[in-house]
């Protein structure tokens, strides 16, 4: 193969792969294809439309089985492409791709692995390691910074910041507090305020103008992820309070916005909650980040709130493809002389 085609035939696939990356999380999506060069990869010409595709929800068992719920079907575009989304956090679903024919060849369905639809790809705060900060009357503005893993904090600091904005009270940021791995952001009955988390590199300060040390990260990972995903949850008190996330590119001059709503538990993180970044309102790309920050508070008195994980995600992928005899010699011939190569080769070996 030329280098030109070889170029074309990676531009097709990554421009089906970003084509399917835009779907609303959680979603599953992927290509079908021939195989006819036999390199597993898609090269153009291998698309396979119309081909139907089903949608099935486990059970809860990770097997697929006939109590296994039909949720949806549908068929591959023109170029070979399939997407489910809108779908739910925490299910397992399986995609089936239904028997066809192409010419001499029929194919029978092929059904794929067990397919969790919240992955973190990667991992902004897993909110392991313990830290905390508190504000009262006698101390207005409270912050901290701390270093850990980068498995566990994106760009190894975390800055927290809290301040009050109306009454007289407590207003607290903790990670880690109590045994379990989440954030949880309180004030004391009466208060309201703000809760700054900062994710801008190692800077020493949780000042919350943010410095830019993230380096230009790409969230998106070239295309892979298409959302934020926490796990999150507030008390009744706090019915209408929301998560902004902000994303910060050279300066504060201009950033990007999105807010997840919470969700109303009894106060603890046990509901997902994610935010497309074709959402996002404001001129930086998710593909390139110098700081970024969650804002907690600001609307309501008297919060009990948690966040889980903070991360991102994309839809999850699956690909079909067969592999089509060649035809030189004519179909049959074509699949003696496979076979003949076979045996040849086998022969030599021993
Ligand atoms: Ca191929
Ligand atoms: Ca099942
Ligand atoms: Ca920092
Ligand atoms: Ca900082």
């Amino acid at each position: 193969m030329t280098r030109k085609l070889i170029g074309m035939a990676l531009v097709v696939v990554l421009s089906s792969l970003c084509a399917v990356a835009q779907a609303t999380v959680p979603a599953i999506n992927g290509v079908v294809y021939a195989d006819a060069n036999s390199d597993s990869l898609l090269n153009p010409g291998e698309e396979l439309s119309g081909i139907d595709i089903k949608l099935f929800v486990d059970d809860g068992d990770g097997i697929f089985n006939a109590s296994d719920a039909l949720v949806t079907s549908m068929l591959t575009d023109a170029s070979g492409v399939y997407s489910f989304d809108g779908l739910t956090f925490g299910q397992q679903y399986f995609v089936e791709r239904s028997p066809f024919t192409l010419g001499a060849n029929s194919f029978a369905a092929e059904v794929s692995g067990v397919i969790a639809t919240a992955n973190p790809n990667l991992i902004i705060d897993t909110f392991r390691n313990s830290q905390s900060s508190k504000a009262s009357p006698s101390i207005p503005v409270a912050t901290s910074s701390l270093n850990a893993p980068s498995s566990d904090v994106l760009g190894v600091e975390r800055d927290l910041y809290v301040k009050p904005m109306d009454g007289l009270g407590e207003i607290e940021l903790r990670v880690n507090a109590f045994g379990k791995e989440v954030l949880q952001y309180d004030t004391t009955s009466g208060v309201m305020g703000t809760g700054i988390i900062t994710w801008d590199g190692i800077d020493g300060t949780a000042d919350p103008t943010p410095s830019m040390g993230l380096g230009g990260v790409d969230l998106t990972m070239g295309g892979t992820n298409s959302a934020f995903l926490m796990m999150l949850g507030i008390d009744a008190t706090g019915a209408g309070e929301v998560v902004k996330v902000r994303l910060f590119k050279d300066g504060i001059a201009g950033y990007s916005e999105g807010a997840i709503p919470f969700p109303i538990t009894d106060g603890t993180a046990t509901v997902y909650g994610s935010l497309d970044f074709s959402s996002l309102s404001g001129p930086v790309s998710p593909a390139d980040v110098d700081a970024i920050q969650m804002i907690l508070g600001e609307n309501k008195k008297s919060i009990d709130a948690q966040v889980d994980f903070f991360a991102v995600t994309g839809p999850s992928r699956q690909n079909f493809f067969v592999t089509v005899v060649p035809e030189p010699t004519g179909g049959l011939l074509g699949l003696m002389g496979l076979i003949g190569c076979g045996s040849l080769v086998r022969r030599k070996r021993r």
